[in-house]
């Protein structure tokens, strides 16, 4: 039993009106409590890891002990201050990769290793030893290009690429490993240590060596117990933590390692705390900052014009990333001046990863283009799942929405103002008292019906069914869990017990597969009451938030499956918990049907489960602003199915803002309007006339572009692309968009520039791209690029542009779902390149089922060349039968042609009806009419 008090971050239930509707709208602009979140320096390891000053390293590599095998090599590390001895792994993998791993050689005790985020083992490369002399040893990593140097004193790694230095580990020497150990009054540890230059044998300790090793490890406040406001966390295993530092010599922009409300480029962090990973529940963050958020996924990318790499640190405790750079502060003139003068050092980034707990487990993914690094990434982690087609409509949320009446008048409420929807969603409140998997009995006494009204109009719901399960003994999810002994169990083997929405909560081990298993049967219809099958899920709270724990989640002694600390484990809770609920989505229909769960917290392999938002923003400008960065970051570590409360959660949003904000929404991945319980009403007819039509203008864009986002949905899913990209994934060289976040592409094909800032009167717009040339999408105007220019906006422009030599599908007859749109026609959005030049793919398939495995789909290719616009099977593996035809053909930038014909493969032409606009250049091919699975060919003559 947890006797800790509410610390204030969020009040006792009761209060808890008061205190939100107090935040809402008396509090000028939110602002985090920050006293309620540690810093570097109240997280006793991050301090004892940062303390520690480059310099050169006390391990050295006992090159004498080192084993080869085919794809793997073994070599001892002696720390050289204290002689403990640790166990360097180094594997070859496939596909320009190597993992590193560095464990103690025999620990009191296990250390924890990830469970469940990769997919496999993975597949192992050659290595092979090259060269060799006292202080170093050479090594192919799987192929001729890549090479390793193992230096033996002091320890380093380089990685080659043919004569280029790429990554060098602990070559600042900040490798720090605390090992298990007895308290010091016990300490009855014997050390097996090999002498310099030995062989890896036990040899006899120098009085020396003995004295400083006392000095290493001496106890230090913090080490066996540490205390954080209200809360001592016990550490019956002791100091446990491990760091690491990587240089990256001629990289000076890293990205990724999300979740932080912070730019695209991540920041250096000398004068700052370094940014931290731990999954917390943090009410009303701030922006621009290093803290911590909902979710982690500890990979960051490296980018420069030569390459793109990655380093995935695969652990899951606490973790903080240092970033540190030789030319951070420098201006441009300054690095300018260096260059021509000479002298200047190469610009270099270096990178140090610090851990609680757990073993170091690191891939180097060494791209070398940004797709490369994607893929490598994808191959351990798993992609995108492919999206049910209705999630990527409109989604209509708010905390709450009341009764059964609320639901059946909002849902009214989009057809009488002709506004296209598919998923209205119930939050914590339509639980009967926060008990998920159940319903208010009064506000909700009939589900089941509500559910059919909706699916009549094609439309689905989303409810919520939080982790933290309230102790009731009347609550038969509470009673089947307590009884399998299903809990997290606290350090002295009770019941975990916190405060959360429910009062008194406690929460289901969700590493214990048995549990998940038992939790995803609970997701049977028969199980669900009232549950039917347009009904899906949402995972909030799932950091775990425990609202009186340390720092508003669950204390790292607690204790789960298998005996491990909630310390080794923490960020790992939350994707076990999407991963539950999405197999029972699946496991309710039998195998069939694709879930909808969207989470809160994630970790490194979410992007496998559901969708990510990005928690409770703000009805504020920066948010919306910010929302772009969070989200491009989140679609480098591979999630692409992202988005942000549209409109900001906490605070009543003007008009301009929530307008801007459907604007912004609907060209991000994951389109969800929410809003707090104490906001007043906002649906988009609550807003005057002109406010009307114009959230239904942006609806209507998305929902026309949903064949296009549901094809690069698929790509994501196939290939391990990015929905969501930014500017430098597509224009890898081009320097000026390393740093860009206010611009961003939708697969290859879509440039957006969405306003952010009130009473805009314009935009400046940067296009990419040497030889290359965009189209405004409302106006066709064509622009080349390289070129950066000031747009003119009013309240409805949203800068969208289509690359010259794409070709977009379109569906552009407005409906009330998407659902009723999966028989319309097509039209092609064809934009020529300076060559004349288009491509552009198409993936269809039932759009709910996993059918699409068993071939029943179409990945169509449409080429436009030299006056002919071919469609073809980009797999000819795929078959499903559609009624979908292709209604018109848009060609951009053309010139004008004499005749338009159609020909289906060995088939006659057929003449089809055209105009040409010479103004905008653009031809308009009316009604080819032709089947979309059909191959055919449009000729211009
Ligand atoms: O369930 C209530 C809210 C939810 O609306 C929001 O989207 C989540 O991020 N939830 C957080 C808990 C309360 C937040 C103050």
């Amino acid at each position: 039993m947890i006797t800790t008090q509410p610390q204030g971050v969020t009040p006792p239930i009761r209060l808890l009106g008061v205190a939100l509707l107090f935040s809402t709208f008396f509090l000028p602009a939110l602002s985090v409590d920050r006293s309620n979140f540690k810093t570097c320096d109240q997280s006793s390891f991050c301090k004892r890891q940062r303390k520690l000053e480059p310099g050169s390293s006390p391990y050295r590599a006992v090159l004498g002990s080192a084993k080869l095998s085919a794809d793997k090599l073994e070599i001892q590390l002696i720390d050289d201050k204290n002689q403990v001895s640790l166990l360097l792994e180094v594997f070859g993998l496939n596909g320009n990769m190597t993992r590193i791993k560095i464990n103690e050689i025999n620990p009191l005790k296990p250390r924890y290793e990830v469970p469940d985020v990769l997919l496999g083992t993975p597949i192992p490369a050659n290595l092979q030893v090259t060269g060799q002399d006292d202080n170093t040893l050479e090594l192919s990593l799987g192929g001729a290009e890549h090479k390793l140097l193992v230096t033996g004193t002091p320890f380093r790694l380089d990685i080659l690429s043919g004569r280029d230095l790429v990554l060098s580990v602990n070559s600042r020497g900040l490798l720090h490993f605390e090992r298990l150990r007895e308290r010091k009054d016990t300490d009855t540890e014997k050390t097996d240590v090999p002498p310099e230059g030995d062989d890896g044998n036990p040899g006899e300790e120098e009085a020396t060596k003995e004295e400083e090793s006392k000095k290493v490890d001496e106890d230090e406040p913090g080490m066996w117990d540490e205390t954080f406001k209200t809360h001592t966390d016990t550490k019956p295993n002791g100091p446990s933590s491990v760091g690491l530092d990587f240089s990256l010599p001629g990289f000076e922009h890293v990205y990724g390692i999300p979740e932080h409300a912070d730019n695209l480029r991540l920041r250096t962090t000398e004068s700052t705390d370094p940014y931290r990973l731990y999954n917390l529940d943090v009410f009303q963050y701030e922006l621009y900052n290093t803290m911590a958020l909902y979710g982690s996924v500890p990979l960051l990318l490296a980018h420069n014009v030569q390459r793109t790499l990655g380093i995935f640190w695969l652990n899951a405790a606490e973790t903080w990333v240092d970033i540190s750079s030789n030319t951070a502060g420098k201006t441009l003139l300054g690095k300018m001046f260096q260059y021509i003068h000479g002298g200047g050092e190469t610009p270099q980034t270096d990178v140090r990863w610090m851990s609680e707990s757990g073993i170091i487990d690191v891939f180097v993914l060494l791209g070398p283009t940004p797709h490369d690094v994607f893929k490598q990434y994808a191959s351990l982690t798993g992609t995108q799942s492919l999206p049910p087609y209705f999630s990527l409509g409109y989604h209509q949320c708010r905390w709450n929405y009341n009764d059964e009446d609320d639901v059946r008048n909002v849902d009214a409420g989009f057809d009488e103002h002709d506004l296209p929807y598919d998923v209205i969603w119930l939050d914590i409140e339509h639980a009967d008292g926060k008990r998920y998997f159940t319903w208010d009995p009064h506000k909700f006494p009939t589900p089941k019906d509500m559910l059919s009204n909706l699916k009549d109009k094609r439309r689905k719901m989303v409810a919520i069914v939080d982790p933290h399960i309230k102790i009731d003994s009347g609550y038969r999810i509470h009673n089947e869990i307590r009884s399998r002994g299903f809990y997290v169990k606290n350090k002295d083997g009770g019941d975990y017990e916190g405060w959360c929405w429910p009062g008194s909560a406690a929460y289901p081990d969700f590493t214990n597969p048995e549990m998940r298993a038992w939790w995803s049967s609970m997701f049977a219809y028969d199980q669900y009451e009232g549950s039917t099958e347009n009904l899906f899920v949402w995972n909030d709270m799932n950091e775990p938030s425990v609202f009186n724990g340390p720092e508003v989640t669950m204390h790292k002694d607690a204790i789960h499956w298998g005996g491990w600390e909630h310390r080794d484990i923490h960020n790992l809770y939350g994707l076990y918990v999407q991963k539950a609920t999405a197999d029972g989505l699946i496991q309710r229909s039998g195998g069939k049907e694709r879930p909808f769960v969207l989470t809160r917290a994630f970790f490194a392999g979410s992007q496998r489960y559901g969708a990510v938002w990005t928690g409770d923003n703000a009805a504020e400008w920066d948010h919306l602003k910010i929302s772009i960065p969070m989200c491009l970051s989140l679609s480098l570590v591979g999630i692409s199915f992202c988005g942000a409360d549209v409109g900001g959660f906490f605070k009543n949003p003007e008009t301009e803002l929530l307008v801007r904000w459907y604007q912004a929404g609907a060209y991000q991945p994951f389109f969800r309007a929410h809003a707090h319980l104490d906001t007043p009403r906002r649906e988009p007819w609550l807003h005057g006339d002109d406010n009307l039509k114009l959230i239904r203008e942006v609806l209507q864009q998305r929902y026309a572009l949903l064949p296009f986002w549901y094809t690069e949905f698929y790509r994501a899913w196939r290939d391990a692309e990015p929905v969501m990209r930014p500017l430098w994934v597509e224009f890898p060289t081009d320097v000026s968009t390393f740093a860009m976040d206010d611009q961003y592409m939708i697969g290859s094909a879509l440039l957006v520039h969405p306003v952010t800032e009130a009473n805009s009167r314009g935009v400046q717009i940067y296009l990419p791209g040497v030889g290359e040339v965009f189209y405004d999408v409302h106006s066709y105007q064509k622009y080349e690029a390289p070129q950066s220019f000031y747009l003119p906006v009013t309240s409805s422009s949203i800068p969208v542009y289509q690359r010259g030599g794409t070709i977009i599908p379109r569906k552009n007859r407005p409906r009330r779902s998407s659902d009723c749109m999966h028989d319309d026609p097509f039209t092609l959005h064809v934009a020529l390149n300076l060559q004349g030049e288009a491509r552009g793919e198409l993936f269809i398939d039932d759009g709910h089922s996993f059918n699409y495995e068993q071939n029943e789909f179409l990945y169509r290719e449409f080429n436009y060349s030299r006056g002919e616009l071919k469609s073809s099977s980009l797999d000819p593996r795929g078959n499903f039968e559609t009624s979908s035809w292709l209604e018109r053909v848009i060609i951009i930038g053309a010139s004008q042609p004499t005749s338009v014909t159609l020909s289906l493969l060995g088939g006659s032409e057929t003449p089809l009806e055209f105009e040409y606009d010479a103004h905008t250049s653009v031809i308009t091919v009316r009604k080819p009419g032709v089947n979309i699975a059909a191959d055919f060919t449009i000729s211009l003559r």
